[in-house]
């Protein structure tokens, strides 16, 4: 048998940069948008030391009255973002000058269906979509469109306490078709939830749900999850009927869990670990619950609400392809309470081979060649790197420039373990960093924690003149996509 050996990235490798709606758009009150979950993420003191050790913010149902009450009092920066509601045709003719192929972006639902109750789309939403998909066209970049990234109407929050009702399925259902239709000759790619397993993490960020509201959260995040399998299932029927030479996909935050020695229990702990995470792509590409779940619900008194019709959903609805966002290894030891936490990323241990980011978050690109063939090896699906990146500060030189040397190493190492993974057998789609833009982050709502080849002018309370700069690595990377991945000098 001849062998073939995987020289490189594909021909068609489809290079680009990731945002998301609530973290770029701004303009949260323009153009007839109704208030989303994310408008809510305000700025806390404690992120100004940069020490912030988390990745999604939570809000109270305390909090949340508090801040309808007294708007004015708080700063939330997700409804500035970087402006690019009015900024849209500079950011596109930016990334076509760096060469990219794809943009990945999210559609915010509030801005379709401002409650997400009406019975028609706001057109004006609508439109401003076109807009965008338009100018992506005018210089040949494919958008990858995540239907839901982080946020949802707020009236649903408010009404159902969000995806831990099931009413919010045919919701997003009417959503996701109203969306689909529309866009059918503009947009190809498509992933329906982004990071669905941060629901372990935050209930707030990823399903919309008030935790202090609910008694039990493990169970609430499994049921809202559910929810959402069903919802992302139904909308990918949709967009094989609707966009039928469409690829969607979907979506986790790939942490891969190493054992903490070699001792058996750590790597059993791992092993289990790995296994909650990889529950999320596991429903959605072999559309059943896989059986090493039913233990893990029993002993954590875990009982999800199902009605019938629903596994033949799930088995309707598998995936095309699964997308990761990549950041970071995670090291797993055993213990007694392991289980509860299992799956939340909340491991103490450090892994003392790394070095850390500024936020403290473990540099590993290894990590990132390991996640993609042991995913490659489960699903032998295609797979879609959509997120990775490093959030820093960054500083404007006397003369202007901004010298992220650090960004171009962390993600000229990624780039290169991407590349020994496809030389591996990987089946690999693309590579979108994340916020190839600086933008307001998801976790933390500073502008201060910047992913960007692009400077915006902004400072962490909003002001600055929005003005954008290209920064060293903006022309780094722009040498990367010209060669295909070949030039990482
Ligand atoms: C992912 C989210 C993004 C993003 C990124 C970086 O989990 O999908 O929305 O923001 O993480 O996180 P942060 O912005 O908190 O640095």
């Amino acid at each position: 048998m001849k062998t073939l050996i995987e020289t490189g990235f594909s021909k068609d490798f489809l290079w680009g940069g990731a945002t998301a709606a609530n973290q770029i758009e701004g303009a949260y009150n323009i153009g007839g948008k109704g208030l989303s979950t994310s408008d809510f993420a305000a700025y806390k003191d404690p992120y100004q030391s940069g020490k912030v050790d988390n990745f999604t913010f939570n809000v109270s149902s305390k909090e949340l009255e508090e801040y309808i009450a007294n708007p004015d009092q708080y700063q939330f920066p997700k409804r500035w973002g970087i402006n690019f509601y009015e900024r849209y045709k500079e950011d596109i003719a930016l990334f076509a000058e760096m060469g990219f192929k794809v943009f990945r972006l999210s559609v915010s639902w509030a801005r379709i269906f401002p409650t997400g109750l009406e019975e028609s789309p706001n057109e004006e939403g609508l439109a401003f979509y076109d807009k965008v998909f338009d100018e992506c066209a005018k210089y040949g970049i494919e958008p990858l469109v995540t239907l839901s990234h982080y946020e949802m109407p707020i009236t649903l929050t408010q009404k159902y306490n969000g995806w831990i009702s099931r009413e919010l399925i045919p919701l997003f259902e009417k959503f996701a078709k109203v969306v689909l239709e529309r866009y059918k000759h503009k947009v190809k790619y498509w992933i329906t939830f982004n990071e669905m397993n941060m629901n372990l993490n935050s209930l707030y960020t990823g399903a919309g749900v008030l935790e202090d509201l609910v008694e039990n959260k493990l169970e609430t995040a499994y049921q809202a999850s559910h929810h959402q399998f069903l919802a992302s299932a139904l909308a990918v029927k949709a967009c094989r009927k609707i966009i039928p030479h469409a690829q969607i996909g979907c979506m986790i935050n790939m942490i891969e869990a190493y054992a903490k020695t070699t001792k058996p229990e750590d790597q059993l702990q791992a092993l289990k670990s790995n296994q909650l995470n990889l529950f999320y792509p596991d429903v959605q590409v072999q559309g059943e619950y896989p059986r090493y779940m039913n233990r893990f619900f029993a002993e954590n008194n875990i009982q999800i609400h199902t009605q019938p019709g629903d596994e033949q959903i799930l088995k309707e609805g598998t995936v095309d392809f699964v997308a990761i966002s990549y950041y970071m290894s995670h090291v797993a030891e055993f213990r007694e309470d392991a289980a509860k936490l299992a799956g939340t990323f909340d491991s103490p241990i450090k892994n003392e081979y790394l070095e850390l980011s500024q936020w403290d978050w473990p540099i590993d690109p290894i990590g990132l060649r390991i996640s993609l063939l042991k995913l490659y090896d489960r699903y032998h699906l295609p797979l879609f790197v959509c997120e990775n990146g490093l959030g820093a500060r960054d500083e404007v030189a006397p003369d202007g420039k901004i010298y992220d040397d650090y960004r171009i190493d962390y993600i000229r190492k990624h780039i290169m373990e991407m590349k020994e993974a496809v030389k591996d057998g990987v089946e690999l789609m693309g590579y979108t960093t994340w916020g190839c833009i600086d933008l307001i982050s998801c976790g933390t709502s500073q502008m201060s924690k910047r992913y960007g080849f692009i400077y915006v002018d902004l400072d962490d309370e909003g002001k600055g003149t929005m003005d954008r700069t290209r920064k060293e690595s903006f022309h780094w990377y722009k040498k990367v996509i010209q060669s295909n991945g070949e030039d990482l000098t």
